[in-house]
């Protein structure tokens, strides 16, 4: 694989500072020598810098950012089109935010191709608010609203070229949704895997389960992973964090059965907020996650003869 670095400092669309530092803490943490050890190649194509705001006017008041946000996406949206003409796009954000203009990016790119893209969303959160409804006024809580072309952006996000199909979204890890989130997702196709649904039918199955569609049908996948989607236990820098989220090993198996499926092909790693973290504890172990992704494990399977 050619895995492509690419730093994408925001923090506007987050509550809190921090974010920006999110690629330099990655860094910091070994990410590019995680990936070679592994044989694959490696372009490190830096950090985009931040465009100027854009011009837009929104009605709703509590909107936090949103002309440099705005900016961003479209930025964004450019930059994943163009890293996604060859090899695996890694956005390490920054907030989620920037999930509005990588995946819009992609999914231009996808429909180009004639393949139709998939996005597994690994969250505490479902990012499900459009600009009206949002209530922290924190744009990272919209991006896939956004992107599954949901009412409610005009005039304040760049019009998408591509719209990712909600029947073609899953989320895992869920465990924090807005009134109006729920409202929602309640029609619109999106296959909410909630914490119950993972204590009750194991996390394996739930991706088994739509891994084998995006094979079926010769899908694209892009994984947009949360810190939050980790229990604050093992992750703690990250600016809100909720309990009772996905395990070590969870996060493992998870990331393991991706790289078995050899389906991934392009990723976010976001809201990892290093002032928060541990003596880089947090960014560690997302290095350790994208290396079970990208191939790392334990044996060679099967080992067992009995
Ligand atoms: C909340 C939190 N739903 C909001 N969202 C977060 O601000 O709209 N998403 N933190 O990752
Ligand atoms: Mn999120
Ligand atoms: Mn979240
Ligand atoms: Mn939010």
């Amino acid at each position: 694989k050619h895995c492509k670095l690419i730093g994408v400092p925001v923090q506007e669309g987050a509550g809190r500072l921090g974010c920006e530092m999110g690629p330099s803490s990655l860094r910091t943490a070994g990410l590019a020598a995680a990936i070679t050890g592994l044989g694959h190649r490696l372009s490190d194509l830096g950090n985009l810098s931040a465009p100027p705001a854009s011009q837009v006017h929104h009605p709703n008041p509590a909107l936090k950012n949103l002309p440099e946000i705005s900016a961003w996406v479209e930025l964004l949206s450019q930059a994943a089109y163009d890293a996604s003409a060859e090899g695996m796009p890694i956005f390490m954000g920054g907030d989620h935010s920037i999930a509005a203009g990588t995946v819009a990016g992609i999914a231009r790119r996808a429909a180009e191709t004639g393949r139709p893209l998939f996005m597994l969303w690994l969250d505490a959160h479902p990012d499900f608010h459009s600009l009206e409804s949002t209530v922290s006024g924190n744009i990272h809580g919209t991006p896939v609203a956004y992107l599954t072309g949901q009412a409610g952006f005009g005039g304040g996000l760049p019009p998408l070229r591509a719209t990712l199909d909600p029947k073609r979204v899953a989320m895992l890890g869920i465990r924090s949704v807005d009134p109006a989130e729920r409202r929602a997702l309640g029609h619109c196709g999106v296959s909410v895997f909630d914490m119950r649904a993972i204590d009750e039918h194991g996390i394996a199955p739930l991706l088994s389960r739509f891994l084998d569609r995006v094979t079926a049908e010769n899908g694209l996948l892009h994984v947009s992973f949360d810190v939050d989607f980790l229990d604050p236990s093992i992750a703690p820098a990250v600016g809100t964090t909720v309990p009772g989220g996905a395990t070590f090993r969870e996060a493992h198996l998870v990331m393991e059965m991706l790289h078995d499926s050899g389906l991934v092909s392009s990723l976010d790693l976001v809201e990892l907020n290093p002032f928060l973290d541990e003596r880089g504890r947090t960014a560690t172990l997302l290095v350790d996650l994208v290396a079970s992704l990208l191939g790392r494990r334990v044996m060679d399977r099967p080992t067992w003869s009995f």
